[in-house]
């Protein structure tokens, strides 16, 4: 299945001094954890010379949330190479014991590390890889028709390649009706680590939404609503505070065998699925429910009841921006009731999107879309072009309409670098299994 080999011949590759005259065989743009692995994982592969562009002055993850007390929410297991290669130097436990701290880690008998420990061990693997530039921001890919190659450049730069991998991310969700109203106080999760002292001076702050990071961050108010005079709200449209699913064989879902079966359904059974599956990836984890629980519990003691309130089934349908902060105007979808809601501060948890980035605007053409707009994936993450061409652009976590709600999942990124790199060299690199779960997704393989 990978015997297309999209690699120029070492022989007619242009050997070239210059940065800027070299041709790439694969240029990653973005470096967050998908491509980071990619480079990582492409590292030993010498054949394939390999360029990865991010626009951030260095590796950082989420920046906005790496609050103390929060972890990973898969097994150390998910870094950037184990699952591909174990024995990688640059696995976690290489980094442990690059940082002296093997021990702490046998002792900590943990598999889900903080969020710090997986930000500092990517910028650790990082540091160390020649093929990696930050304060990098592409601005623009174009096609070179003659040459069969791809220009890709920024304010100070232009790079050619022959194959793209785009591994931009999501980027925060900001519902409409919040799209235009004076944003001072109003800010997304993703920032919110630059907005606790702000936070801090409120009367009344606001969180919406009912995901890990929305749990995240009400669980930190809370904390801190000891030491201030602030009124906390939760809000969510959803009908409760869910966890999200971590059982066993729940986790199958997460696996290479179930992208096999959700990719080969047809496109419509796809989208219907994904909107029933929100609670295998968007919910809470049980560890942060216990947590704000706990503290409720004990905060209420003594006829202290704290002063929060938590609202389910609750939608915002208006916002307006008033002399002492803002009013919300929500209406209860079970009651059918609207109800007015003031507050200074509002903290939109409300999840991250997938954007299709401007940079591509001048290869529309040479791409695929679906009849909604999105990128029409092949099962190894190449993008379908219009032009029977070898070069490809492979997607990272952009295919979840593809390849389901696995696209975003730090385990499963090494299977999709382990499929990409395969396709890329035309030979079982990083060979991956057919049989990953127990279970049996689908009667017919
Ligand atoms: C707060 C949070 C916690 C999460 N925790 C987990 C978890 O525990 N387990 C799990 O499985 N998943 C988790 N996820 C989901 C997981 O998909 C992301 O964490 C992961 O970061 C996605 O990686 P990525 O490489 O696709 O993109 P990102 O990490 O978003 O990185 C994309 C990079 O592309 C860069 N970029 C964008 N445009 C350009 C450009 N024009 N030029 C150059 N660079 C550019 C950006 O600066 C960014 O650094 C979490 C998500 C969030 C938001």
């Amino acid at each position: 299945m990978w015997s297309f080999n999209v690699l120029r011949s070492p022989t007619i590759f242009p050997e070239v001094d210059s940065m800027t005259n070299c041709v790439y065989d694969i240029i990653g743009i973005g470096l967050g954890p998908f491509n980071l692995g990619l480079a990582a994982l492409l590292e030993p592969v010498t054949e394939v010379k390999s360029l990865f562009l991010e626009q951030k002055p260095k590796f950082q993850w989420h920046p906005g949330l790496l609050l103390e007390g929060t972890t990973i929410q898969v097994p150390f297991l998910a870094d950037l190479v184990t699952m591909a290669e174990p024995s990688s130097k640059y696995s976690f436990l290489s980094y442990l014991k690059a940082k002296s701290r093997l021990y702490h880690f046998y002792f900590w008998e943990e598999f889900h590390i903080p969020r710090r420990e997986y930000n500092d061990y990517c910028q650790w693997v990082a540091n160390q890889l020649s093929n990696c530039y930050f304060g990098q921001q592409v601005t623009n890919i174009s096609w070179d028709e003659e040459a069969q190659e791809f220009l890709v450049s920024g304010n100070k730069f232009t790079y050619r390649c022959l194959n793209l991998a785009l591994g931009v991310g999501s980027v925060p969700y900001i519902p409409p009706f919040f799209r235009n109203v004076a944003s001072e106080n109003i800010f997304h999760s993703a920032e919110f680590i630059h907005q606790k002292a702000n936070c801090s001076q409120a009367k009344s702050i606001t969180v919406i939404g009912s995901g890990q990071s929305a749990a995240e961050v009400f669980y930190e108010l809370l904390q801190a609503q000891e030491n201030c005079s602030y009124r906390l709200e939760w809000h969510t449209r959803s009908s409760g505070f869910f966890p999200m699913e971590y059982s066993k064989l729940g986790l199958e879902h997460f696996s290479p065998d179930y992208i096999h079966y959700f990719y080969h359904l047809q496109p419509e059974q796809r989208d219907k699925l994904l909107t029933k599956q929100g609670l295998l990836y968007k919910g809470i984890s049980f560890h942060t429910i216990a947590k704000i629980y706990d503290l409720l519990y004990e905060r209420s003691v003594a006829d202290n009841y704290p002063n929060v309130r938590l609202l389910s089934g609750v939608e915002v349908k208006e916002v307006e921006h008033t002399d002492k902060g803002y009013r919300l105007t929500y209406r209860h979808s079970h009651q059918d009731q609207p109800f007015i809601h003031e507050c200074d501060r509002i903290i939109l948890a409300t999840g991250y999107h997938h954007a299709i980035p401007n940079f591509i605007a001048d290869i529309r053409d040479l791409i695929q879309w679906d009849e909604k707009g999105r990128y029409k994936v092949n099962f190894d993450y190449h993008l379908f072009l219009t032009q029977d061409i070898p070069n490809r652009i492979f997607v990272q976590n952009a295919e979840l309409h593809t390849h389901g709600i696995g696209a975003p999942d730090l385990g499963l990124g090494c299977y999709r670098n382990s499929v990409i790199i395969n396709s890329l060299t035309g030979r079982d690199v990083y060979p991956t299994q057919q049989r990953n779960v127990f279970q049996q997704f689908g009667i017919v393989s």
